[in-house]
């Protein structure tokens, strides 16, 4: 009854930021990602009959019973599906730089889906895998797969799971991270993302701008088009942001050095190297081009932000049994 488990986290190319339901979180739309290779979680999970209740460990920190909501969700889950009563000893060990503002809720809960339900005995199919990390976080959902996936926002449990659209990304998008902040957010993800969909007045604008980028996305990856793809996910992520400061109350995610990034990338396209921008519920800056470009993309970024705060990625891996 113990099993280990890997998963990478992902970084969203048409951005999630709302849920319909809460509970089992719904989103209120699709959305589209990259797995990315740099970035990943272990998780071993035991099932342990003495167990009065559930342990988790994180990077060998005990983490308090009344923290553990989130975990507790994808175990119950497991043990609803395997109709049996143990709880777990759960030991999570992150390769997420917390500093990258790359959501290690994604690799965690997708590493957790695939090893509590193999302890368990359960041999669910990869999309019965996304629906169960999709209990723990929603950006969880896409880290089952590796490579281009989408995640169908569905109406229910049964139709809310993601599906790779390509799993071998092989023809050359890379990403940097800009680590700008390393200091925990203010506004989680889940507070602030109900926020924009109670109170922002452009909500309903962005149900419309996630149904025209997800085809628009679409179409740029059938064609390997790397600068289409980098201009949707750019626009996508503004607009995904504009909803944060039209929220009441109005929150960012922004920082001055997430402006300056953003200038900085500008100035890089103005001189003829594509590449393009993205941030997600943090202020970091992460940046999308075609590997070729790498050098003269870092020659840009380093005298500014420093070498050892950039960070390159490529395409990764779905979750797998370590
Ligand atoms: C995404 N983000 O699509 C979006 C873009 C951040 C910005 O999913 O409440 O940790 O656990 O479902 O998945 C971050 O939010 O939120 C996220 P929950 P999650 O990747």
């Amino acid at each position: 009854m113990k099993a280990s488990a890997r998963a990478h986290t992902n970084i969203a190319l048409v951005k999630y930021w709302g849920k319909k339901d809460p509970q089992l979180i719904i989103p209120q739309t699709d959305s589209l990602s990259l797995t990315l290779d740099k970035f990943f979680t272990d998780t071993t999970v035991e099932f342990i009959e003495s167990l009065k209740q559930d342990e988790l460990i994180i990077d060998d920190q005990p983490v308090a019973p009344q923290k553990m909501a989130k975990v507790t969700a994808v175990l119950s889950q497991v043990r609803s599906l395997s109709h049996q009563h143990y709880f777990a000893k759960v030991i999570s060990q992150n390769n997420v730089p917390m500093a990258a503002g790359l959501a290690s809720s994604a690799s965690a809960f997708a590493a957790l889906a695939l090893a509590a339900s193999t302890a368990a005995g359960l041999h669910l199919s990869p999309r019965d895998l996304s629906r169960l990390a999709r209990r723990g976080s929603g950006s969880a959902t896409r880290s089952i797969f590796g490579g281009l996936v989408e995640w169908h926002a569905g109406v229910d449990d049964a139709s809310s799971y993601a599906e790779p659209i390509m799993e071998q990304v092989d023809f050359g998008i890379e990403m940097i991270a800009i680590l700008i902040d390393t200091k925990q957010k203010k506004v989680s993800s889940r507070g602030g993302m109900q926020l924009s969909v109670t109170t922002s007045p452009f909500y309903p604008a962005w149900r419309k701008v996630v149904a025209d980028d997800m085809q628009a996305m679409k179409t740029a990856i059938s064609k390997r088009d790397i600068n289409q793809m980098g201009h949707i996910a750019e626009e996508n992520a503004m607009r995904m942001h504009a909803l944060t400061m039209s929220a009441d109350p109005a929150y960012t995610y922004f920082e001055g050095a997430t402006i300056k990034a953003i200038n900085l990338i500008k100035g890089l396209r103005e001189q003829g190297i594509n590449c393009y921008y993205t941030m997600d519920a943090g202020p970091n800056v992460k940046v999308i081009y075609n590997h070729q470009d790498r050098q003269r993309i870092i020659d840009k970024l380093a005298p500014v932000f420093g070498k050892d705060h950039l960070i390159i990625a490529q395409p990764g891996p779905g979750a797998h049994l370590i």
